[in-house]
């Protein structure tokens, strides 16, 4: 690091460019002197908000509310957070190991260089292998590398991301699931109405007949109105069969959109489907890194591309992916992680919403506000976001 000095040699992108091309082919002295802010270093943090979940209203927040929590530190003293999860308990240790290896990795580097950096991370990760903790790990470091470079240009992250407005539609997402009937999922829906929601997602998918699935339709949407919109999510558990079959007799209740009726990897069932129905079909939310979209889109087995900020690799990826959906005409559309994936949505010029899952809301002082169903991204520069160090101490693993 040290024998990187002040220049005034050579333009700024002839130094990025030959430092860049220095750091992916590591260890070779750079040509041109430069100074620059430098990762200095990290910490992990783990917390747990599925303790204080109420299993049976939030049953799946209750396995998977569990975070690794980054901080990356900088000479100049900017400090950037990330995180990875949504993950049981017990796979928190390896997520947390694996993150500080990846870390490590990243400390003398310039955090403004997060594309080299963030492919530096998956590759010595193994490219992606095993792909759940080492793309997610690096995903947590990407999106504090992405704070800090906000914070370095004094600008929120949607607006360093190229976007220009803090307002981002959203839809509830942490209520409504399988194990509610259809009497619970009427009378939540309307306190989610009461909340100010304009939107909300439940589930299907557990059902035995089609009739009793379709019946959970009717509840709701005779419980929230005409005026809300209302997404089913399905996570894979129906066939080709019963996706068109089911979705048909859904048609008249008005479905914004029908998200993951069968396996994420089965294009040509998922085309299938999007072809016999009028109601868009939504997924993506499995896939990991980018090359799968590019799959979905050119098979045309989806309307709305969703992204996971994990899956993906980061808000680098995230980007990536949201303009591979562009070039295709469609709406992309975020999974979970608001507080971070908002400031996307608002930046990807096909950006349609984000979906609030208030997971983990616990682990900062007040991440955003609400306001007319929409998500208001904070004024401040990177994310808006400062940890809650008191909450985290009380959400440690154990009883
Ligand atoms: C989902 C996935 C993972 C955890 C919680 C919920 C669901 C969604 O598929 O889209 O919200
Ligand atoms: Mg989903």
């Amino acid at each position: 690091m040290d024998i990187l000095g002040p220049s005034r040699l050579a333009s700024g992108a002839l130094i990025r460019q030959l430092n860049t091309a220095w750091r992916l082919r590591a260890k070779i002295v750079p040509l041109v002197p430069i100074e620059v802010m430098r990762i200095t270093a990290y910490q992990t943090r783990v917390a747990c908000p599925s303790k204080s979940a109420d299993r049976s209203r939030e049953p799946i927040a209750a396995d998977l509310a569990n975070f690794v929590i980054i901080e990356l530190q900088t000479d100049e003293g900017l400090r950037g957070v990330g995180y990875a999860g949504f993950v049981m308990a017990e796979m928190l240790k390896p997520l947390q190991h694996t993150m500080d290896a990846l870390a490590e990795q990243a400390v003398g580097h310039n955090p403004e260089e997060v594309e080299a950096i963030s492919s530096k991370l998956l590759g010595f990760g193994g490219n992606g292998a095993p792909a759940g903790l080492v793309t997610s790990a690096s995903a947590a470091i990407d999106t504090a590398l992405w704070d800090i470079k906000g914070k370095a240009a004094d600008l929120p992250l949607f607006r360093l991301l190229g976007g220009a407005s803090n307002r981002v539609p959203t839809y509830a997402s942490g209520y409504l699931w399988r194990n509610y009937d259809a009497a619970m999922l009427a009378t939540t829906g309307e306190r989610l109405v009461e909340q100010g929601f304009k939107a909300m997602k439940f589930r299907m998918g557990a059902e035995d007949t089609d009739t009793a699935e379709v019946a959970r339709m009717r509840a709701i949407r005779e419980a929230v109105g005409d005026g809300i919109d209302l997404m089913v999510d399905i996570n894979q558990g129906w066939d080709v069969n019963r996706s068109i079959r089911v979705g048909r007799e859904m048609e008249d209740c008005g479905l914004y959109w029908l998200e993951d009726p069968i396996h994420h990897q089965d294009y040509t069932g998922l085309e299938r489907i999007a072809d016999s129905l009028d109601t868009p079909i939504t997924t993506g939310e499995y896939h990991f890194g980018i090359a799968p979209f590019r799959h979905m889109l050119e098979q045309r087995s989806v309307d709305i591309v969703m992204v996971d900020l994990l899956r993906v690799g980061g808000i680098t990826h995230w980007m990536k992916a949201a303009h591979l959906a562009e070039g295709f005409n469609k709406p992309v559309v975020s999974h979970l992680a608001p507080e971070v994936l908002a400031h996307c949505v608002s930046a990807a010029p096909n950006g349609l919403n984000a979906e609030h899952m208030p997971w983990a809301l616990p682990l900062f002082q007040e991440a955003f506000l609400m306001e007319d169903g929409k998500i208001v991204l904070p004024d401040k520069p990177g994310l808006g976001l400062e940890l809650d160090l008191k909450a985290i101490e009380r959400l440690q693993p154990g009883p």
